[in-house]
């Protein structure tokens, strides 16, 4: 066995499992002692992502707890527009802060060139994590999707419902669509570098898809992950990409359709039934239990685990949550849930 044949990779090939495999969104992060022990150490969380021996160490520490299927590079999506000469900060407690992007003349200033250089420390420490995982855990490298990125640097921060940055794409579509080209272009560099570093297959976050609909979705969401997926995959044929429009609905199948994708991440905006008959025939689900159930109430999170168990195990699919671990989330309920996915 080696990574590239291990359960969670078998399992995005459409292959049968001997069980089920999993892994967490945010499975590295504040509810482990140990991350907070190592985040300590660093005083900005960009010198953090940037250190490789410390993002190797970040990335490993629940695999070595938990025993899990795959580890996921400890990172961040906004360094694809750090790299390109956007100002990228993270607040204590307040998030993500950039330079703002909103209109064609901030364009010269944004290059894609940078991205191998700036971003050698995240390739470091895929090679790193790599040769210290277990032959058997695969090793997930990762992008945010270009709508998801145009959103915090059209906005400069997080937002409740990115009025701004729908605003600028429909009344200056030209500058827009310049601005999605060029992420395409950068998210597809940034992950052709992580395989060639030692990813063993990638996720694209498209965490605030959900906010959009109709021609927008399609514009925004669809036709680049449609051409991240083709040029990705003229690269790297047999490593598997896992989309993840977050909170898309029904049209997780159109998506899945459309991209080619091997793998939709969904999440609780759909029934588990709908995925098995609906997503399940044509690509791999991968999810979803909530995450604020896994924070808060162990007993209902271990009966809803062996609901999705028994409700999607038969064909194909990989556990994982609708959304990353909270912050908040008792160290012991991952236990208990990882425990009950290796029986
Ligand atoms: O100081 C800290 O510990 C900061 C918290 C933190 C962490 C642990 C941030 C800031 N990023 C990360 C790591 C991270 N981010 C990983 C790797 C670790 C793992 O999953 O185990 C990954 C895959 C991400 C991806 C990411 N960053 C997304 C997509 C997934 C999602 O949550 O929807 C997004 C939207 C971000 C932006 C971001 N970075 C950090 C925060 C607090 C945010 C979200 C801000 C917001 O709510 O808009």
């Amino acid at each position: 066995m080696n990574s590239r044949s291990s359960l969670f990779i078998q399992a995005l090939k459409k292959e049968k499992t001997k069980r089920v495999p999993f892994w967490f969104m945010r499975q590295a992060g504040r509810y482990l002692p140990e991350y907070r022990e190592l985040r300590s150490k660093h005083k900005n969380f960009l010198e953090f992502c940037y250190t490789p021996e410390a993002a190797c160490e970040a990335t490993l520490q629940p695999i070595k707890r938990f025993g899990i299927d795959a580890a996921i590079i400890f990172s961040d999506i906004l360094v694809i527009p750090h790299a390109m000469g956007v100002e990228v900060s993270f607040e204590e407690g307040e998030g993500p802060r950039l330079s703002q992007v909103t209109d064609s003349s901030y364009l010269k200033g944004l290059s894609i060139n940078p991205i191998p250089e700036r971003l050698a420390p995240v390739y470091d420490a895929i090679t790193m994590t790599r040769k210290a995982l277990p032959e058997d855990v695969a090793l997930i490298g990762f992008a945010g999707a270009p709508w998801t990125l145009a959103c915090y640097m059209v906005e400069g921060k997080s937002s409740r419902n990115f009025n701004l940055v729908k605003e600028i794409a429909t009344k200056d579509g030209l500058f827009f669509d310049r601005l999605i080209q060029l992420l395409t272009r950068a998210v597809i560099k940034h992950l052709d570098l992580q395989v060639k570093a030692g990813a063993d297959c990638v996720q694209l976050f498209d965490s605030w898809a959900g906010t959009l609909s109709g021609e927008a979705y399609q514009n925004w969401v669809v036709e680049p992950t449609i051409r991240i997926v083709t040029e990705f995959k003229k690269l790297h044929p047999d490593i598997p990409v896992i989309g993840f429009p977050r909170q898309s609905g029904t049209k997780f199948v159109s998506f899945a359709k459309e991209t080619g994708v091997d793998a939709v991440s969904f999440d609780t905006s759909v029934p588990l039934e709908w995925v098995r008959d609906r997503l399940q025939p044509i690509c791999v689900p991968q999810g979803a239990l909530d995450n604020h159930l896994l924070a808060d109430n162990k007993d209902e999170m271990l009966k809803e685990a062996k609901n999705i168990l028994s409700v999607l195990k038969d064909k194909p699919f990989v556990f994982n949550l609708a959304h990353g671990i909270l912050p908040h989330t008792p160290v012991e309920n991952v236990a208990a849930l990882c425990e009950l996915l290796k029986q």
